[in-house]
Parts: structure tokens; sequence; C-alpha cells
């Protein structure tokens, strides 16, 4: 069976083909693979072609592909049981350890997507402070909650139009979009809304954009300025924990939101979310508190024994030294390569995520993002496929490395890189 023969009979059963839009590579168009198997940083379609990996599932994958400790663990765990519907040890393992890694979380709720963190952080924060506003930034992206699928008004610090069909205005108009790194725009805001505004939720390193990293005094003035009307700070770290440094992007640029959003890194691959922060909020959720969340497969032992094998992993390696050097490897040789063909390029890396923009301008938000050039970016994308190299089908994404990437592998993608530009 082909690639082309599987996504067909996947067409027919399933919407576009696929259980997740972007891997249908409409933005980058050609022909999505269908994945037989991965290891390590490496990764095989159906047609036994091998990749080099630098999707690594949007994420997650820190330690690549089927890790031999998060193997064995999930090994162990299978003949235990998948999932109890009662309170496992396990749980109580994991909590410890995120708690530990990030001071600002001193409770954390586990749930079982990102967007579910982002949606239950989003009702706790109106819950507690009984206001309705919700502010996002352009080109944030916090998963496909009904509030959060907004787009910004027409002008600055106006309430928000739907993002998508299904979305009702009324539901819409209770956010607020503004520009990523716009401090002028967020204190406008909050002279106009602030004592309704419920809550602000940024990516405070965004990878949604591409990688998009936060100006100087930006998150301080959030939390400045969210401090000031009461409202509340919610990080989505959905990304950037675990995987920028240990404590994320809050201890990277010392902000204490007051309630942290997890996912991706703290799974290690299964399906995991979580929302946490201060205890005199968290104990606002049910049962503790009144604030009703719940799921059936919330804190199950199989998604919190991967959970754990993986952070213990980071915590007892401290791999970013090394994610930092051969990020470093990797875009310096992606620069030369282009820069040696005179394509213009940007590249936007924190630690282990990066982006690479086709425009000469900084990338600082949505609107500057988006002068990339979008068909060079899916040129790049299919030729670098072609020679064996996976990255995000979208320009407006993050490429990531793992501790599964050696020094050689990188060499390889480079060698793989050079071939496919050439070819553009
Ligand atoms: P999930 O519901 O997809 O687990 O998480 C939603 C989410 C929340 N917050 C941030 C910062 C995120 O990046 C995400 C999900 N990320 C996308 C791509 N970056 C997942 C890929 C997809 O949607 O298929």
């Amino acid at each position: 069976m082909t690639n082309r023969d599987l996504f067909e009979k996947a067409k027919e059963l399933m919407p576009g083909g696929v259980s997740s839009p972007v891997r249908a590579f409409k933005a980058v168009g050609g022909e999505p693979i269908i994945v037989s198997h991965a290891q390590g940083c490496r990764l095989w379609d159906v047609e036994g072609k091998e990749y080099i990996d630098f999707l690594m599932s949007w994420g997650p994958l820190i330690l690549g592909h089927s890790h031999p400790r998060v193997v064995k663990a999930l090994e162990e765990q299978l003949r235990k049981g998948l999932s109890y519907g009662l309170t496992n040890a396990h749980e109580i393992t994991l909590a410890q350890m995120i708690v530990s890694a990030m001071p600002s979380v001193e409770m954390v709720r586990f749930v079982s997507s990102g967007t579910e963190a982002t949606m239950s952080a989003i009702r706790l924060a109106r819950g507690y402070t009984g206001r309705k506003y919700v502010v996002k930034f352009e080109g944030c992206y916090h998963g496909h909650y009904d509030g959060l699928l907004v787009s910004a008004g027409s002008g600055v610090a106006t309430l928000g139009i739907p993002g998508t069909p299904g979305v009702p205005e009324e539901i819409a108009n209770l956010t607020i979009v503004l520009p990523y790194n716009d401090v002028q725009a967020l204190e406008e805001t909050f002279k106009k809304y602030g004592e309704s505004i419920a809550c602000v939720i940024v990516e405070p390193i965004a990878g949604n954009m591409g990688t998009v990293l936060p100006k100087d005094g930006f998150l301080q003035a959030l939390r400045k300025l969210t401090k000031e009307y009461s409202a509340l700070l919610i990080f989505d770290e959905v990304i950037t924990n675990f995987r920028v440094s240990k404590g994320g992007a809050q201890e990277m640029y010392s902000v204490d939101p007051d309630l942290t959003c997890m996912g991706k890194v703290i799974g290690g691959g299964m399906p995991l979310g979580a929302y946490g922060g201060k205890k005199e909020i968290m104990k606002k959720v049910a049962p503790e508190g009144p604030i009703y969340q719940a799921g059936t497969l919330s804190g199950n032992p199989m998604a919190m024994i991967s959970g754990i094998a993986t952070l213990s992993e980071l915590f007892e390696t401290n791999p970013y030294p090394y994610l930092e050097q051969i990020s470093q490897q990797l875009c310096d040789g992606i620069s030369q390569i282009l820069s040696d063909k005179g394509i213009t390029h940007r590249i936007n890396r924190v630690g282990s995520m990066f982006t690479v923009f086709f425009t000469e301008k900084e990338v600082f938000d949505y609107s500057t993002a988006k002068t990339s050039n979008l068909e060079l970016f899916g040129k790049f994308f299919r030729a670098l496929l072609k020679e064996g190299v996976l990255i995000p089908p979208s320009q407006f994404e993050a490429w990531f490395l793992s501790t599964a990437h050696t020094k050689e592998d990188i060499d390889e993608a480079l060698n793989r890189i050079d071939r496919a530009v050439r070819s553009i």
C-alpha cells in the first residue's frame, strides 16, 4: 500500500483523512505521508521511506520516539491495568514532580489534552474572579475551545469575532484579541475593560505563529497589569513546559503566572494535559470548590507512568545544554545553506524549539510572521520531505529536537537539507 492509497481510504472515513487538520499538508501542498513506525529521531512511512524527524509529534517527544525508559515503564504498567477511574499513586508522583519543578504551581489537575487544560483554566479564572472577558493574543493557539477560536475584532481593544463557523458571536464577543508583544494595546484594553477581565492567556514563548519570543518587558507588563486589575495571568506552557528549561518559560523569564497550562512533554507522547497554580485558586476546582471540571481518563496510570519516566529522565540527565548545542548546530547549518543560495530568511529559536521564516523582517508578532514567503516555505517543506527530512507542515509552527538527535544525525540532516535547497 502506498501513502496515496492509504490516504484515499482515510479520506473516505475521516474528514480530510486526518485526526487533526494540519496533518493533511494543505498549507504546504503535496501528499501527506502515513506513518508506519518511528524510533529515536527517525520515522518511516508505509512505503518504507525514512525521515529524520524535526516534527517530533508537535513537541511531546523531547526524548525521541519510544525511549527505552518510557517503553519499559509502559510495558510494566500494561499488565497492571490501563485505567481505573479512581486515584492511583502515579498521579501523586507526577503531580509532585511538576510542583517541584514550577514554584508557581502549588497544585495541579490532570486532563487529557492541552485544549482541556486551557478550557478548564479559563473556566476557573472566570469562576474565581466572577468576571467574563478573556484576553488572548493574535497568532497564539491554545487549543480548539470555542472561546479561544476567535479572531481580532476591528481595531485594537475591541471584542473578538468568531474565528470559525460554529462559534456564536456572543461567545466570541467575550474574548479580546491583541497583537503579541504590544504593551500599549494591553494598557488600552485594561483601561477600557480592566474591571471585567477575568484573565489574560498567553504563550510566554509563542510556538503557534512559528517561534516568536516575548520582547523585553512584555511578560512583566502582563504580570503588572493583571495584578493591578485583579485579573488572573494564565501561561499556556503546553509547548514550553519542560521543553525550554526544567521550570519552563516562567523560570526563563522569572515571571510567576497565577495559572499554568501544561501538556505535550509531561505525557511523553501519551495523551496528557494539566493545569495548575496557586492553592488559593486551585482549591476552587470541584470537588474541593464549586467550579466543575471532570474527565474519565484524567490521571490514568498509562499517561502518568509515561510522564513520570519522561520527567525522571529529564531531571536526572539535565539535557538542556546538549539540546542547546545541537539546536545551535542545526540552525547555524541551515542558515549557512540558505545564505549560500541567497535565500532571505530569519530563524527564531529558544533552546530546542525554533522556526525558519522566509522574510527579511524581524518576526515578533503574527503580522510580521505572515510576511514570510509561504509559497517558498511550501517548496522548502516538499523538497526536505523528498530528501528524508520531516519538519512541521506549516510555516506557523515550531521545529523540535530531542535527546535522540545525535550530532551525526544533525550533520546527516544538514546534508539532506543542502541537497533539498539546491533542488528548489
Ligand atoms: P492539544 O489539545 O492539541 O493537546 O493542545 C492544544 C494546545 C494548547 N496550547 C498550545 C500552546 C499548543 O501548541 C496546543 C497544540 N499545538 C498544536 C500545534 N502546535 C498541536 C498540533 C495539532 O493541532 O494537530
